[in-house]
């Protein structure tokens, strides 16, 4: 039963994440010869497994790894056991290819169910889900879970937010399913239409896929009226699903890791980090058929807490994505991430949701504009808070930008299919 599951003593699920670890690397050891070579180099085999605490000697794989074996090389079934396909594109290169067997996709429905039931979401709700549809794993992960539910699913997909808009509003959908920022787009659109979005009947807002800041899910939840559930997944291991806020406590996202096995490493060296110790997440599938994934490196920096929540749920929890390891800004030496940049500029009232950073290189010298929106009606001094935000930029992440434009509300292009672009480096 998932409820057990999630409350289970942590040693309980322990012997089980050992037993499945251990299923893991057999079934990928005989089946890919990717693994097979790779486990053979490192030396260990699935005897040698006796607790999750021997991840530590298998080897990680990577993003290119994905690349490399483009387009089937990590699958560990043949093709007619699959039942679909999904692909995640990078900004570079080929996309990574995932397949999901029949039991795959039962999984995936069930850990999304799972994801939503914690969110609050339940079979009286309707479920509008505003992720694409198609190669991406957002539209067709969240449609699963809602079905799985029970819950009442439109299958609205991204764009059309005019549309959307009176969907929720005639439909009473109970959830919008969707991006951070379209999430702040859609409010928007509503306005625009001289509906307001907090009049809406939506309560909830079950938002992930890209990075989003404490004050940037405030924002979104005051424009919509509606709690910000986070979710955390990725096409690697299964696409959503893989971590939810609970909304009881909304302190940090439940790692489903009876299927998911965590580590947070140091990026640079490799090690293991403590618990509490912000790192690259690594993720291991302990489930999976088409797709066994060993000590996967996402990329994504955060750390676990592994504390009993407050919603009495006693599995691993992670924090809020930072960024990427492969976003990392270095401007004149100085190292920073977008992420920390938005929590800085949304400290201010006049200033709205919407940035955009800029990179040059001029002179051999990095060059850093950024953009920032003022809300709607600002008659404020602009001077003083240029000033303003260029001094707290600097107290807190030691860079002033060489230009910092504030432009009026509505000027910075928003997104309303696929996910945010805020950073242009043009170096
Ligand atoms: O974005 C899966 C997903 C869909 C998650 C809908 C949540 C909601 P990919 O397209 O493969 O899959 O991209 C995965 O997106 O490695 C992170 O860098 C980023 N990402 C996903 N969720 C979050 C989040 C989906 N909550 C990549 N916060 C991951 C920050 C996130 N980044």
């Amino acid at each position: 039963m998932a409820g057990t599951t999630e409350r289970a003593a942590r040693e309980e699920r322990r012997e089980l994440q050992t037993e499945r670890l251990r299923d893991t690397v057999a079934h990928a050891y005989e089946n890919v010869p990717f693994y097979r070579e790779r486990l053979d180099e490192a030396g260990v085999s699935a005897e040698d497994v006796q607790s999750v605490d021997d991840l530590e000697r298998l080897p990680f794989t990577t993003k290119e790894h994905f690349r490399d074996e483009y387009p089937d090389g990590l699958l560990a079934v043949d093709d007619d056991e699959l039942l679909r396909i999904h692909a995640s594109s990078g900004t570079t290169g080929k996309p990574k290819i995932v397949g999901y067997t029949e039991r795959d996709l039962g999984l995936w429905h069930e850990v999304m169910a799972r994801s939503m039931a914690a969110a609050g979401i339940g079979a009286d709700d309707t479920v509008q889900n505003a992720y694409g549809y198609g190669l991406f794993t957002g539209g067709l992960g969240f449609h699963g879970g809602a079905e799985e539910l029970g819950a009442t699913v439109i299958p609205s997909g991204s764009g059309n937010t005019g549309r959307q808009v009176e969907l929720a509003r005639d439909l009473e959908s109970d959830a919008l399913a969707c991006t951070p920022s379209y999430a702040l787009y859609f409010a928007e659109t509503a306005r625009e239409m001289g509906v307001d979005p907090r009049e809406l009947p939506l309560s909830t807002v079950l938002y992930g896929a890209e990075p989003c800041t404490e004050p940037m899910r405030e924002e979104l939840e005051e424009r919509l009226g509606a709690v910000g559930i986070e979710n955390y997944g990725l096409s690697e291991l299964i696409g959503p699903g893989v971590a939810v806020e609970c909304r009881e406590a909304q302190d940090g996202m439940h790692i489903w890791e009876d299927h998911f096995y965590p580590e947070v490493i140091d990026p640079t060296t490799g090690e293991t980090l403590p618990e509490g110790e912000e790192g690259e997440l690594v993720l291991t599938s302990l489930s999976k058929e088409a797709l066994p994934v060993l000590r996967y490196r996402t990329g994504d920096l955060t750390s676990l807490t592994y504390e009993e929540c407050a919603c009495g749920r006693t599995t691993a929890r992670m924090n809020g994505v930072t960024g990427r390891a492969d976003d990392l800004l270095v401007v004149r030496g100085v190292n920073l991430y977008p992420s920390q940049v938005e929590d800085v500029v949304l400290e201010f009232d006049a200033v709205a949701p919407y940035y955009r950073i800029d990179l040059y290189r001029e002179d051999e010298l990095d060059r850093m504009e950024l953009t920032v929106e003022l809300t709607g009606g600002f008659d404020g001094d602009r001077e003083a808070l240029c000033k303003g935000v260029l001094e707290r930029l600097e107290n807190t992440l030691s860079v002033r930008p060489d230009a910092l434009e504030l432009v009026e509300y509505g000027t910075i292009e928003r997104t309303e299919v696929g996910k945010v672009k805020r950073v242009y480096d043009h170096r």
